[in-house]
């Protein structure tokens, strides 16, 4: 019930809120309404309330006036007496803010004239919607700012008074900020932004909250405004890599500028605070030479040269830093990736030098070290030699190779070898190098010397001056200096029991055989040396080689007459028979030729005769025949002097008396001796001679018998020298025949002459050396007996004179 009380207390109070006229005194009128009312709505009836008829409004010109030049904001119906709204009537742009609003109109009657007061109260009603002075609020927070802090907000207006103006705010839900309301005087409110939480502005950089202002009409009207909230960056960032570590890898010698790597960071924050920079963190030198970080970008270039052999990875400490200050760092790791850059290099750890040509196969002769500085396929390395080498490379432990002989070595052959070592390793594409190894063959005394001919022949001719040289040996030994020099000797021996070194000698320097003493042929006519060719190694080797020695014949042996036998040895007579016819041997003379050859053919020359004509000589055969009968008138005694000569050229001779009796009896033979006496000029001569004769045949004879005696103990024949006579003890008549095979003399010898003191007992002969054809006949002819006179009377017995046995 008291409910329905108010509310019809509150009907009739808006019943006469919108009828009822405010009488005043003295017939004014004043009514109260609300603004804004139609054009033409009825305000209320003046004319019932002034209790006027209605009918005569019109008459009595009934009409509403203004003050001054006031708006007329009512009319008058005159048909009606309604007071009708003329004009729009707008509280807020009448009276603004005050509390009442009041309009003064006036009604004017004429006839008679009557004015009334119209007082009109216009009231509010909420037309007018509360509203910001902008459509959007900006304010800007700093990230930092602390929770209760206070951001004053704009006011909201509201034309509206009263309860129809702002009566409170709302924010929009959010997590960071509240509203607090504050009542100004006068009623007003406004309102502050407070943060209830801190904002992080890289969390929400900016926030847009929509503020509510509300008035407290009905129907209740609100305006609303955008708070554009910004968070002002606080440099509360530091930058952040991307990664925490980096990894790139790279080739080495990668050209300058290359780039590595990109590195970021990023910073949340912005602007000052959000610009990094990029630099090395605590870089030694060196990377810093090689690499270069742009501080804006990131980017790592590469500014210097990059060798995997040095250096295999690189890692470095990054930073990046924000304008402010913060920083943070990174790893970065670079791995350099090899490249085939580097060749092998080829060490020669140790090398024989010389190698002695006697190694075995097999010997090692060096060792070898191969490097090469890259790594994996890029160090694996083949190492070779060229062929045809009697060398190889034999791989050892690791990178070492021995260098060893695979086959004999002969330094005569070669003596110096160039060993050229290839190494190449196995990169894309392979790099490769080689060394040359320069390797002697030191010598080995392995070769003897050699003579150039297998055995030598070496002719000379008898009577040779002694230091002649005759022949000369070679042999050559290719080994090096003294295990190649060859030095000549003879080797000792005998000839004829005589040391062979008194015959030749060698020249131990050049092989030239000098003849130490002059020879005769008559001695011997060959014999053989062995000549030694030594080298000077260390054993030496030698090797030797026959000299087989050829005298040759030189005519200096006189034809010997052997029967009949020398005068005054004995003296021979020959009997001839009376009657022996023409053509009978008779005698026959003997004789023989030391020489050989030519110079030992002898021919017989009947030189002088008693009776010449009745006895002739074999030429050739020394026979002696009767040319005729022999007559009664012949001589009993007939002497013949024979000469013997050779064909040597000279030619020498000797001659010899055969005494011939032409007798039957031997009883006439005592005789004889007269006959050889009657030749005598004088008999103290002949007995002279018989005497000397004597003592040289008993003399001979001693000799005879002595050598005989040694000649029964040895039965080789044998020279005795006797100061410089040469007297052999024993002597075999020479085989004529065997000379030179053909027998004929060498016509290319040259012949030498020989002159004696003029005494023969001296074998000693003084070498002229001169051709025969230059010899002086009579130089020639003083030598040889060829005057049978001279003979007897010489009663120098020649030594020389063969003995024969
Ligand atoms: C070895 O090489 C050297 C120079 O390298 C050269 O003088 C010499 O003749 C060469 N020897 C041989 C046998 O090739
Ligand atoms: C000679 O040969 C011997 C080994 O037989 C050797 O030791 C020596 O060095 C060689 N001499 C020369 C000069 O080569
Ligand atoms: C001489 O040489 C032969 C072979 O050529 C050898 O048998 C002999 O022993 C050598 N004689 C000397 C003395 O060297
Ligand atoms: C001038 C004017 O508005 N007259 C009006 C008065 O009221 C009557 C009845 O309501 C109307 O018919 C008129 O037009």
């Amino acid at each position: 019930m008291r409910n329905k009380g108010i509310s019809v207390t509150g009907l009739v109070w808006g019943f006469a809120f919108f009828l009822l006229p405010l009488h005043s005194a003295h017939g004014d009128v004043s009514y109260s309404f609300p603004e804004e009312m139609k054009r033409g709505s009825v305000i209320g009836n003046i004319a019932k309330d002034l209790r006027l008829e209605a009918r005569i409004l019109s008459a009595r010109k009934a009409r509403i006036d203004t003050e001054g030049n006031q708006k007329r904001y009512c009319d008058i119906n005159l048909t009606t007496g309604d007071l009708i709204v003329a004009e729009r009537i707008d509280r807020e742009g009448l009276c603004g803010k005050k509390a009442s609003c009041v309009l003064n109109q006036e009604l004017v009657l004429e006839n008679p004239l009557e004015l009334h007061r119209i007082s009109l109260h216009v009231q509010d009603i909420n037309d007018n919607a509360p509203q910001f002075k902008k459509e959007v609020i900006k304010i800007e927070i700093a990230e930092l700012s602390v929770k209760g802090a206070r951001f004053l907000l704009d006011e909201a207006r509201d034309a509206d008074i009263g309860q129809n103006t702002v009566q409170s705010y709302t924010l929009e839900r959010n997590n960071h900020f509240i509203l607090n309301v504050n009542t100004k005087s006068g009623g007003r409110k406004n309102a502050d932004l407070v943060l209830n939480k801190e904002l992080d502005r890289e969390q929400q950089q900016e926030f847009k909250l929509l503020l509510t202002s509300v008035d407290g009409g009905s129907p209740q009207r609100s305006g609303t405004v955008v708070i554009h909230v910004t968070v002002l960056d606080a440099n509360d960032n530091a930058p952040v890599f991307s990664q925490a570590v980096y990894k790139a890898s790279l080739p080495e010698n990668s050209p300058v500028d290359t780039l590595v790597i990109t590195v970021s960071a990023s910073d949340l924050d912005e602007g000052p605070n959000g610009e990094v920079m990029y630099d090395f963190d605590h870089v030694s030198d060196e990377n810093n030479i090689v690499f270069s970080l742009d501080h804006k970008t990131g980017e790592l270039r590469v500014i210097g040269s990059l060798d995997y052999e040095d250096e295999s990875s690189y890692e470095m400490q990054i930073s990046a830093k924000d304008g402010l200050g913060l920083a943070s760092s990174s790893t970065l790791i670079i791995e350099i990736t090899d490249i085939n850059d580097n060749a092998p290099v080829i060490y020669l750890q140790s090398l024989t030098n010389p190698i002695p040509e006697n190694a075995s196969p097999g010997t090692e002769v060096g060792i070898i070290n191969v490097q090469d500085r890259d790594s994996e396929n890029n160090r694996q390395v083949r190492c070779s030699i060229q062929q045809n080498l009697p060398f190889k490379l034999v791989p050892s432990i690791k990178n070492y190779y021995s260098l060893v002989t695979t086959g004999e070595l002969d330094r005569e052959l070669v003596s110096d070898y160039n060993i050229t070592i290839t190494a190449t390793d196995e990169g894309s594409p392979p790099l490769s190098s080689s060394k040359s190894v320069q390797l002697s063959v030191a010598d080995v005394n392995d070769n003897p010397p050699v003579f150039e001919e297998q055995s030598y022949k070496a002719h000379v001719t008898e009577n040779n001056k002694p230091g002649v040289s005759v022949c000369t040996v070679t042999a050559r030994d290719p080994d090096w200096r003294q295990n190649g020099t060859v030095i000549y000797s003879i080797l000792p021996s005998e000839v004829n029991g005589v040391p062979v070194s008194s015959f030749l000698s060698v020249n131990g320097d050049t092989g030239v055989i000098h003849a130490v003493r002059s020879f005769d042929y008559e001695q011997f006519r060959s014999f053989k040396v062995h000549v030694v060719a030594r080298d000077n190694g260390s054993p030496p080797l030698s090797s030797n080689v026959t000299v087989s020695m050829f005298i040759t014949d030189v005519n200096d042996n006189s034809p010997q007459i052997l029967y009949p036998a020398p005068e005054g040895k004995s003296f021979m007579t020959e009997l001839v028979p009376k009657a022996a016819h023409g053509g009978s041997l008779v005698s026959k003379v003997i004789a023989v030729d030391a020489d050989s050859g030519q110079n030992a053919w002898l021919s017989y020359h009947i030189f002088k005769s008693t009776d010449t004509g009745l006895f002739t000589i074999g030429l050739h055969s020394g026979e002696i025949r009767t040319q005729r009968d022999i007559s009664e008138s012949d001589s009993m005694k007939q002497n013949l002097i024979v000469s013997v000569k050779d064909n040597g050229q000279p030619s020498l001779s000797a001659t010899c008396t055969i005494y011939l009796v032409i007798s039957d009896n031997l009883a006439e033979v005592p005789e004889l001796k007269d006959v050889s006496y009657d030749e005598s000029n004088s008999k103290l001569t002949s007995y002279l001679i018989i005497a000397l004769v004597s003592v040289s045949t008993f003399f001979i004879t001693f000799i005879i018998v002595i050598l005989a005696v040694r000649f029964c103990r040895r039965r080789k024949p044998r020279l005795l020298f006797d100061g410089a006579v040469a007297i052999p003890s024993a002597y075999l008549p020479p085989n004529y025949a065997e000379v030179d095979g053909a027998g004929t003399l060498r016509s290319t010898y040259n012949y030498d002459a020989y002159l004696t003191t003029g005494s023969r007992t001296s074998d000693f002969k003084f070498v002229t050396s001169y051709n025969d054809n230059t010899l002086p006949a009579d130089q020639t002819l003083r030598k040889i007996p060829t005057d049978f006179a001279d003979d007897l009377e010489d009663s120098d017995v020649s030594p020389k004179v063969g003995l024969y046995r």
